[in-house]
Parts: structure tokens; C-alpha cells; sequence
């Protein structure tokens, strides 16, 4: 271990997968370290991988105390533990040693109000407090992530230089971190970033499904499909890491590993929060919403197999016949389906972000956030310089769908987009979040919908009232009596 005798820069608790990797991270760009765990062995395991990682400047603490003290004031810790009552219970071992001015950083999945509570507790006690997301796994984490701090602007200025250096750099657009904003709005900002992940995640799913079900693809040719898609428009990580998932042979038996993969999907809660938030702020956000869905009726694997066979006993499979598709040109127009519902998908994120950030006056930058995911973080991809680009152009954007660039890129691509939709209904495959994303552009670019007939029916038997097209002000009718009038 590297001399332990001066005072560190920054401590880090919790060293599980992100803790440690980030710890390493730190140290390894100069920062010297002190960290700690509640079970010491995750001490350890740290302190022998900085040894054998190069020496890095990292030390190891079994006891609280003497690591809070092991580090310089005003103090840093990082704290990378499970969100909830672990996260309070960290605050608590270390808070007792910290001195006024010393700041904590909440790094987990932390639910933005949480993070708030937590921040004027700390305060009273004259301790800073942010709440920091951070994304982009165990690879990240130790090569550079992206950061989302939020909270006290001060307590930012104290570590930005560590995060400048720690974050993933991206060429021509630096490094992936910004000071997001105030209260809550690391962890906020860090929640949708996730929700768009499972929008992105359901989506190439999809794809996936169609081009294996319909097009009958080999995991060969679907390996080719997305190593290919991903030089071009669709450029992220996660179609890179699912190019390579086809290419892994099952060690257990036969074949890809792949199709040995239970169909069941699990998660952490980050989803389900981001859909909760849209319904409490009026956002529509139907793609998330429905990769949330799509997971929850994963994991009803039991009642599938059921369904599937009272389904197959009745028929279900009669009206379905073979569809005679032409590979090429189904590659073709499933990429540029999934690309088209991707940029609904993003809309909606960042509908919601803005929706919130009106709410609690964070005053959050959107072409920033898209400017600090395009590198470290799962859904890092070229499309977010797009987006980035989007809010530069206009910051005040109603939506991305009518910027000018991406409202020309989602014309050029709805014929295929429709094709691959009707497609996927035609032959009993489905595809929820391409066929929500369409419903939400064909919702959204229509000047009149149906929703005169709901008011109608609403002040029919609930005298809600509704507003006229052609004259200003609420009105009533007496619906019933007219049409029983009528009837006479
Ligand atoms: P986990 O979320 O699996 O948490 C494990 C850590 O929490 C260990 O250090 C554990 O200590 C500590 N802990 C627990 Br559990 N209960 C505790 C308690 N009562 N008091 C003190 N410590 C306690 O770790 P992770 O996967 O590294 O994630 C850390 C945070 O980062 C989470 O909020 C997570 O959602 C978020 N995150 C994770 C990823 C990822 O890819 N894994 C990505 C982005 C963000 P112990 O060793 O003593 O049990």
C-alpha cells in the first residue's frame, strides 16, 4: 500500500461493484483516497486490487472514525451503498466524526426526495450534502462514468476538479460531468436517465424480435445486423453490447447463450419511478411506460406458458400465415423503426425532466444532460449529440419531435416505421414500444383528436364543462334532455 502517513483527499464508503471501481477510479487519476465498508472484507478486497492495479494511492479503513479522520478538511466521502435505510445508516456511523463545513455524496440510485431530506438534516448539523448519480456499471465506474451531481453548488466547486478528471471524456465535448442543479436534481436527472435506458433497452429488444420471428434471422445474421447498425445513425452502447451478446456460445450445452436466457426481466426501481413521476407531472411518457409494462409481464413467465397454450388450443395461430418478407429491406426498415421510436423515447425524458425542473425552479439544462450521457453511461450514444444539438439550437424546445432536424429524420423514416408496426401486429409479435412511440407522434402532430367526444361524454354525466373551438369560456349542456328530446 502506498504511504499512509498524509492526510487523503476524498474518502469513499461502500464498496460493493460501483463503490470500489470508482474508489480505484479516483486513485488512480492522482487523487489520493481513504475507504471504507461496513463488512471489512470489501476493505481489503480494495486495498490489495489498488496494490496490484499499479500502486494506487488508496487506503483502506475498518473503522469509521479513523477513516473520517484519515481525510483532509473540509472533508469528501462519497457514499456508493444501497439506496434507502443503508444510505441513512452510513450517514449516521460517519456523521458523528464529521465537522462542520465536511460534505457527504450520496452517489447511488437515491430517490430525489431522499436526497433532500437528507440535505437539511445536514445542513442544521453544517454538513453539505449532494446527491450524485452515477452511471455506466463496474466499467464505468472505473474508467470513467457520467456524473450527475446535484445539490450544494459550493460543495460541487470543492470536488469539481476530481469529477473533471474521474468522469468519462468524451473528444470535442469534455468531460462527462456538470454541475446539474440544485436540491435533488442529481438524483432526478440520474432516476430518467434510467427510464430512458429501459426505453432504449425494450426497443432494441423489439428489433431484435421482429428481424429473429418474423425475418428469421440466425443470431449470426443478427450479430452482423447490429455490429453494422452500430457504425451508423444507432451508434450507442448498448447496440454494440448487443451485437456482441450473439456471438457468445452457451458453455452448458448447444448453441447461443442467448436463447438459453430466462425471458424474464428483473429491476431495481428507477423505471417505475420515472413513470410514477410522468403521471404525477401530466407527461405523457408511453415508451417508458411501456418497457415497464413489457417487464412486469416478463416476469409472469408461469401464467405465459399457460396463456400461451389455452391460446394455441383456441386457435390463436390460425390467422396468422407465413409472411414472405425480403431480409434486406425488413433490416433496413426495422433500423429505422427503432431509430424513430428512440427519439419519441428521448422526447419524453426529456419532457419530464423539463416538467420537473419547472416545478421545483432547478432551472436544469437539457442540452447539457444530453451533453454529459453521450460518453461513460449506459445509454451513451452519437444520437445524444443530436439531441444536445436540439437545445442549442432552441433551448426553449416544446419538444425534440419538432426540431427542425429530427422532425425531418422521423418523416424520412415513418413509412418504414408504419411498415414494421403492422408487420409486427400482422404476424402476433409484439412490439409495444415502437407501436406506443408511433401512437405518441401520431397523437402529438394531430391539431384535432378524438378528445372532444371524451369532454362531451364527460360533461354528459359529470357536468365537467367543456371549452368551445369557435367562442372563449366554459360551458355545459343538458345532454341527456336533449337527445330524450330528440327521441320523442
Ligand atoms: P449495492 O447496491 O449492491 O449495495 C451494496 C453496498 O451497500 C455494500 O457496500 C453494502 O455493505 C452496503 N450496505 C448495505 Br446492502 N446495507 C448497509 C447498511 N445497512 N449499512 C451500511 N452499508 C450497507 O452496491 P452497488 O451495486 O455497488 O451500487 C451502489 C449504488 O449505486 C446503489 O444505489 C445502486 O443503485 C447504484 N448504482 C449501481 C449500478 C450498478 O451497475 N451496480 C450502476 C449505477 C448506480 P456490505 O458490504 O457491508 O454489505
Amino acid at each position: 500500500m502506498a504511504d499512509s502517513s498524509k492526510l487523503t483527499r476524498i474518502g469513499l464508503a461502500g464498496l460493493a461493484v460501483m463503490g470500489q471501481n470508482l474508489a480505484l477510479n479516483i486513485a488512480e487519476k492522482g487523487f489520493p483516497i481513504s475507504v471504507y465498508n461496513r463488512s471489512t472484507i470489501k476493505v481489503d478486497e480494495t486495498v490489495e486490487r489498488a496494490k496490484k492495479e499499479g500502486d494506487l494511492p488508496l487506503f483502506g479503513f475498518h473503522d469509521p472514525e479513523a477513516f473520517v479522520q484519515s481525510i483532509q478538511k473540509p472533508r469528501v466521502i462519497i457514499m456508493l451503498v444501497k439506496a434507502g435505510a443503508p444510505v441513512d445508516q452510513t450517514i449516521k456511523t460517519l456523521s458523528v466524526y464529521l465537522e462542520k463545513g465536511d460534505c457527504i455524496i450520496d452517489g447511488g440510485n437515491e430517490w430525489y426526495e431522499n436526497t433532500e431530506r437528507r440535505a437539511k438534516a445536514m445542513a442544521e448539523l453544517g454538513l453539505q450534502y449532494l446527491g450524485m448519480g452515477v452511471s455506466g456499471g463496474e466499467e464505468g465506474a472505473r474508467h470513467g462514468p457520467s456524473l450527475m451531481p446535484g445539490g450544494s453548488f459550493e460543495a460541487y466547486k470543492s470536488i469539481e476538479d476530481i469529477l473533471l478528471k474521474v468522469a468519462a471524456q468524451v473528444p470535442d465535448s469534455g468531460p462527462c460531468v456538470t454541475y446539474v442543479g440544485e436540491g435533488g436534481s442529481g438524483n432526478f436527472v440520474k432516476m430518467v436517465h434510467n427510464g430512458i435506458e429501459y426505453g432504449d433497452m425494450q426497443l432494441i429488444a423489439e428489433a431484435y424480435d421482429v428481424l429473429k420471428s418474423v425475418g428469421k434471422l440466425s443470431n449470426e445474421e443478427l450479430h452482423e445486423v447490429f455490429s453494422e447498425w452500430n457504425k451508423g445513425e444507432l451508434l450507442s452502447f448498448l447496440v454494440e453490447i448487443t451485437a456482441d451478446i450473439f456471438t457468445i456460445k452457451d458453455d452448458k450445452a448447444e448453441g447461443h447463450l442467448v436463447d438459453k436466457v430466462l425471458d424474464k426481466t428483473g429491476m431495481k426501481g428507477t423505471g417505475k419511478w420515472t413513470v410514477q413521476q410522468a403521471a404525477d407531472l401530466s407527461i405523457a411518457a408511453p415508451t417508458i411506460a411501456a418497457s415497464l409494462d413489457s417487464r412486469f409481464l416478463s416476469g409472469m413467465k408461469d401464467e405465459r406458458v399457460e396463456a400461451a397454450k389455452v391460446f394455441k388450443a383456441a386457435g390463436v395461430d390460425d390467422i396468422f400465415t407465413d409472411q414472405v418478407v425480403d431480409k434486406q429491406q425488413l433490416i433496413d426498415d426495422v433500423r429505422q423503426a427503432l431509430y424513430a421510436a428512440k427519439i419519441c423515447s428521448y422526447a419524453q425524458g426529456m419532457n419530464l425532466i423539463r416538467a420537473k425542473s419547472i416545478e421545483k425552479g432547478w432551472g436544469l439544462k437539457l442540452g447539457e444532460l444530453a451533453r454529459i450521457w453521450k460518453g461513460g453511461c449506459i445509454i451513451r450514444a452519437v444520437f445524444l449529440d443530436r439531441i444536445k444539438k436540439a437545445y442549442d439550437r432552441n433551448p426553449d424546445l416544446a419538444n425534440l419531435l419538432v426540431d427542425p432536424e429530427f422532425a425531418k429524420e422521423i418523416i424520412e423514416r415513418q413509412s418504414a416505421w408504419r411498415k414494421v408496426v403492422s408487420l409486427a401486429i400482422n404476424s402476433g409479435i409484439s412490439t409495444p414500444g415502437m407501436s406506443v412511440s408511433l401512437a405518441y407522434f401520431d397523437t402529438y402532430r394531430r391539431a384535432r383528436l378524438p378528445a372532444n367526444l371524451v369532454q362531451a361524454q364527460r360533461d354528459y354525466f359529470g357536468a365537467h364543462t367543456y371549452e368551445r373551438t369557435d367562442v372563449s369560456g366554459s360551458y355545459h349542456t343538458e345532454w341527456f334532455k336533449l337527445a330524450n328530446q330528440l327521441k320523442l
